[in-house]
């Protein structure tokens, strides 16, 4: 049965890229799938171990959810480190991945920087911990952004490991279950992912800079749109943002090599629910004193009332608080029927 499964990290304001790449989709999600949604804080302590206010950055990623329109009766929402079995699966996997598998990862690559021996182990390990998150729900579908994708297909990996080593023992036990891998039906505990990618706003870039990601841990806080910014500061970040001195091209095709011109379609096309060829079609021609005002207002008309629901939520924290209470109690008793299962496969004795 398909199940969705996300999550995004609490280490800082969210952004458009965030919402345009992750957020929405969840919700575009929950009416058709059964969801479960993730504020993954064990998961932000690989970016940085102290933080002054994690609990004020984990009710600030549930705000958002919620005020974006996420239902927490209907499908579930709570914080990673509410339901241990996340990491219990995470050491089962580190055991089962290699280590090569995580030293190619870009994104460790490119947060460790050239001091790797200095990184945290967990930050090596950060993959395989996304992979429980999912893996512990079975979940068949994750909507991300374009960026998680080779962490995606290492959670294939792992599953798929899992499943080949422990294939004896899973058949004794009668826990495998028949699923399509590409033209083959293969038989396993773990399903094989699939990841949920695409549209025009699958990587958001900086503002700054179309070759760099839009990110929160970039410096410049005019490089992002942040979901709480105001309508003069989304303005004044759309009007500074970097560009080239034509004008929009009527077809895609115009856009090679222009990539902040994309960057900048690529945000009105996912705010609009167009597809890129649309916007052109609107704008191709116009020059980007007629386009950025156009998107600022509709950044504005988009984001205003999800920051303004955001601040309302916010200011009920007891309420929040008692959504991650009930989404972790509701998450663990299906964490840990897996779990169980998962223990008697490796052959662990448990009472
Ligand atoms: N620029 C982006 N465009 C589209 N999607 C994006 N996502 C992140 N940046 C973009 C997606 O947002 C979800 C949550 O991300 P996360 O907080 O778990 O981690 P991240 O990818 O590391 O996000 P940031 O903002 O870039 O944080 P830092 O600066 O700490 O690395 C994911 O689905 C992600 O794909």
């Amino acid at each position: 049965r398909p199940l969705v499964f996300s999550g995004v990290q609490p280490t800082g304001n969210l952004h458009l890229g965030n919402y345009l790449g992750a957020i929405r989709r969840f919700v575009a999600l929950q009416d058709s799938y059964d969801c479960i949604y993730c504020v993954v804080d064990l998961h932000s302590l690989t970016a940085q171990l102290v933080y002054p206010d994690l609990k004020d950055q984990i009710r600030a990623i549930t705000a958002a959810y919620l005020a974006a329109g996420i239902d927490p009766k209907k499908h579930i929402v709570f914080n990673q480190s509410q339901v241990m079995q996340h990491a219990e699966l995470a050491w089962i996997f580190n055991c089962v991945a290699r280590i090569g598998w995580m030293n190619r990862m870009t994104q460790f690559k490119d947060k460790a920087g050239k001091d790797r021996e200095n990184a945290s182990l967990g930050l090596l390990a950060y993959p395989s911990l996304m992979a429980a998150d999912i893996l512990v729900y079975r979940a068949t579908h994750v909507p991300v952004g374009e960026d998680q994708k080779q962490h995606l297909e290492l959670t294939r990996d792992i599953a798929q490991k899992f499943n080949n080593d422990f294939s004896d023992r899973i058949a004794a036990l009668g826990l495998g279950v028949e699923m399509k891998m590409g033209d083959e039906v293969v038989n396993g505990f773990f399903p094989i992912t699939e990841p949920v990618i695409g549209g025009p706003a699958a990587r958001i870039m900086s503002l700054r800079d179309g070759s760099k990601k839009m990110s929160k841990s970039d410096p410049s806080d005019l490089s992002r749109i942040n979901l709480t910014d105001d309508a003069d500061a989304i303005s004044k970040k759309i009007k500074k943002a970097k560009t080239d001195p034509e004008a929009l091209p009527s077809e895609i095709a115009g856009l090679a090599g222009r990539p902040e011109a994309e960057n900048l379609v690529g945000i009105y096309a996912g705010l609009s629910d167009m597809t890129k060829e649309a916007v052109l079609k609107e704008f191709g021609g116009q020059q980007f004193s007629t386009f950025k005002p156009a998107l600022a207002d509709l950044a504005v008309d988009r984001l205003a009332p999800i920051a303004s629901e955001m601040r309302r939520t916010l200011g009920d924290r007891a309420y929040i608080d008692a959504v991650l209470k009930d989404g972790g109690e509701r998450a663990g008793v299906l964490a840990e029927a897996t779990m169980k299962n998962v223990r008697d496969i490796i052959g662990l004795i448990q009472g």
